[in-house]
């Protein structure tokens, strides 16, 4: 065990009686900030009651902001829709299906505009969401807010600008690293300089929990990630007190609720020692402040009122861990976004623990209990054997280069998925203490076609009001800078925005010379079928499977494929894991696919099956285009089922379009592939 602490106050007390162990011997506001940044926590200023949300229209998500701040809603969070993440206009040939679907769409400053359109700027702080197109969206965010009257150095917010997590989990990059972190050290740069109030970064350990990361592998590579950025900044020429005090973290919040609020203080407590080798003299630089948001992945589809009070607990444990801002799932995250009804509850559930429960009255409410204590302790320890090994690889860099956090993060996924479904780990109305429920019936819906075609009619209008001289120059502009490592990539971009550049433009000048990443697929094996406890169950699939090759002279082989621009892979990765462990011939797409692309692809390879990845609600306008697709190549009988967040009221559409199975969430995954099996049997039949 290696010891980084000189004054942990925890290591200090380890050889004294364990009940006195339990007395945590450090104040809130003090250095390592371990029960919490400020002196007086929640009975000075409670946490911001901050919901993420967006969708559809920047004139929808606006009327809706407006609606949840005069209800009681602290800060804004905007959520993105997948082309904006990924830096294409609306009218792009790539991403039809996606717009507005997963957030709202902005292709200029025009959409920000709307977006915040009698929002006041200078009083509401903002979280903007953006990783993959930070320049051009931080760029909008600075010329809306300069066109409504408010300067950049009262601006506050935060944009998560996280790239190294998107390539160990969320997948919305665009770049390759070397590019992205350029991008990193200038925003870092243009914001310590011009947006003092702002925070240039959210380093986020949520993404890795959510894609399946235990509390002691998010705290280890999220600690990580943010040294890599403190070295970025510094590697711009920045002095780390410049900018290291508003670097903000993110933090997912699963079930265990001491374990959850223990993460808390042991990610406080490892940044604070950590972030000494850079000499900081500004104590703010050793403070570590945090977003939090519930678990999305430990709701369920399955009696969706149960949800709430999943949601309740984990509230809890993100203010008993003392965090700064919080956002509270909706009831019906696992099938849809929120509606204004289920976003009511959850903003509420926020409201009764900050006006009910007494809490905010209390400096450190569960400070001192010898259980927090201790897990806080070994948190701490477990984390360290994380980052002494991403240490030994040489940095957090290298071991994303080579895939190591992804891979222990995927394995931890299909550990947890295997345990489900043997009926190890318990998750009610799932896989224990079922009842039979109709679905939610009042879920939002969008159509990505018609904010599609809002968004091209607009940008055919902005299009033609512009000067594209003007606009040409800018866009030179910054290709020259990101060529030559001359300038700073936000003031350019934000020149570019006031002359109305666009998004996909802006993205487009950079990927000139930074031309686009694309990951490289690598699949788990042997970890479903070993911690998956029941072995006759794995035997039975097993057999099912070699019977079908027997009879069909080779195995059943199957395409998992992640069409348009949803990132998500938790679950395509972990499906493509069991599945592969039962015997199948597996084969997983790159992300980002066209339906086209994908039909070729299972031509190509003589699967059995195309199984679509949908989390991000794009389904109803992809599944009839690849079968379209497929038909072209005469593959029409190619057997499509659909896996993700499905809501049940498409079901009937699908199934009638095409689709042979869909797996919703909560599926058991050996259940999946016997009907797969089924489904694949029958229609060998079929055509003998
Ligand atoms: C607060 N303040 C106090 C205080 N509490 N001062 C004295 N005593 C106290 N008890 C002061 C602070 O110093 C600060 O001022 C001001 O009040 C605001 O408090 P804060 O603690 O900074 O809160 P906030 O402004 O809400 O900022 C929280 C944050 C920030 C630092 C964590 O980065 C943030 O808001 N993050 C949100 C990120 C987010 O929403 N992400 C959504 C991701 S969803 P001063 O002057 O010091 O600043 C996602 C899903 C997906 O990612 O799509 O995948
Ligand atoms: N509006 C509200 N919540 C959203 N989430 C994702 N997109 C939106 C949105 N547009 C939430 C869900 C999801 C997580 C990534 O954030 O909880 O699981």
């Amino acid at each position: 065990m290696r010891v980084l602490f000189d004054q942990n106050p925890l290591q200090n007390i380890t050889n004294i009686d364990s009940d006195e162990r339990a007395i945590p011997l450090t104040y809130p506001g003090f250095v390592p900030y371990v029960r919490g940044p400020y002196p007086l926590m929640y009975a000075t200023q409670p946490w911001t009651i901050r919901q993420y949300a967006g969708f559809s229209t920047a004139k929808e998500s606006n009327e809706f902001y407006k609606q949840n701040l005069a209800k009681g809603q602290k800060g804004l969070s905007v959520a993105f829709d997948l082309p904006t993440h990924r830096g294409y206009d609306s009218d792009h040939d790539r991403v039809v299906g996606d717009v507005g679907k997963a957030g709202v769409a902005i292709d200029t400053v025009e959409d920000m505009k709307v977006l915040f359109d009698e929002i006041p700027l200078e009083k509401i702080s903002v979280s903007m969401t953006m990783n993959g197109a930070v320049i051009p969206i931080l760029a909008f965010f600075i010329v809306a807010a300069e066109e409504q009257g408010v300067s950049q150095n009262t601006l506050t917010g935060t944009i998560q600008n996280d790239i190294l997590k998107e390539y160990m989990v969320r997948n919305t990059y665009i770049y390759k690293p070397e590019m992205s972190m350029r991008i990193i050290g200038d925003i870092f740069a243009y914001c310590a300089e011009n947006l003092p109030k702002f925070n240039p970064i959210s380093i986020s350990g949520y993404h890795m929990q959510e894609a399946g990361a235990s509390p002691e592998l998010e705290l280890a590579y999220t600690i990580l990630n943010g040294i890599e950025y403190v070295k970025t900044g510094i590697n711009a020429g920045l002095k780390v007190d410049h900018f290291a005090p508003r670097l903000s973290f993110f933090w997912g919040i699963g079930m265990d609720l001491v374990i959850e609020a223990a993460k808390l203080r042991a990610g406080r407590l490892l940044w604070a020692q950590m972030m000494k080798q850079f000499e900081p003299t500004n104590k703010k630089s050793l403070m570590l402040r945090a977003h939090c948001q519930t678990s999305g992945w430990s709701l369920t589809k399955q009696d969706p009122m149960n949800n709430v009070a999943r949601t309740t607990i984990e509230a809890l444990a993100a203010v008993l861990g003392q965090t700064q801002s919080l956002h509270t799932n909706a009831l019906d995250e696992a099938i849809a976004l929120p509606t204004p009804e289920t976003a009511a509850v959850a903003r509420n559930t926020q409201l009764i623990l900050q006006h009910e429960c007494g809490l905010t009255n209390v400096v450190d409410p569960l400070g001192g209990s010898y259980l927090l204590e201790e897990k806080t302790n070994e948190l701490v320890q477990k984390a360290l054997e994380y980052i002494d090994e991403i240490e030994q690889l040489g940095g957090m860099l290298k071991a994303i280069e080579k895939g190591i956090p992804k891979m222990r993060i995927e394995e931890s996924a299909i550990a947890k998925q295997a345990k489900i479904d043997s009926g190890e780990d318990v998750i009610v109305g799932v896989n224990k203490f079922q009842i039979v429920e109709e679905e939610m019936d009042n879920l939002l819906s969008i159509d990505a076609n018609e904010v599609r075609e809002e968004q091209v009619n607009q940008l055919i209008q902005i299009k033609q009001n512009r000067d594209d001289s003007i606009v040409a120059g800018k866009l030179e502009e910054i290709t020259f800078s990101a060529q030559t490592g001359k300038g700073n990539l936000l003031e350019l971009a934000i020149e570019a925005a006031r002359a109305r550049a666009t998004l996909g433009e802006i993205t487009s000048a950079i990927e000139k010379v930074a031309p686009r990443h694309s990951a490289q697929v690598n699949t788990v094996s042997g970890v479903y079928s070993t911690v998956h406890n029941n072995e006759n169950e794995i035997n039975r699939i097993q057999q099912l499977v070699t019977d079908f090759s027997n009879q069909e002279g080779r195995r059943p082989r199957i395409y998992i494929a992640k069409i348009g621009q949803d990132g998500h892979d938790r679950g395509a990765k972990v499906v493509a894991s069991a599945y592969a462990d039962f015997g199948f011939d597996v084969d997983v797409s790159p992300l980002f696919q066209t339906p086209a692309e994908v039909a070729r692809a299972a031509v190509q390879f003589d699967v059995h099956c195309v199984a679509m990845s949908s989390l991000a609600g794009g389904h109803k306008e992809l599944l009839p285009i690849l079968r379209e697709e497929l038909k072209k190549l005469d593959r029409e009988d190619m057997v499509i089922i659909i896996g993700g967040v499905v809501p049940e009221r498409d079901y009937e559409f699908l199934l009638s379009n095409g689709a042979s199975a869909i797996f919703g969430p909560g599926t058991i995954l050996t259940e999946a592939a016997e009907e797969i099996i089924t489904i694949l049997s029958n229609q060998n039949e079929s055509n003998e």
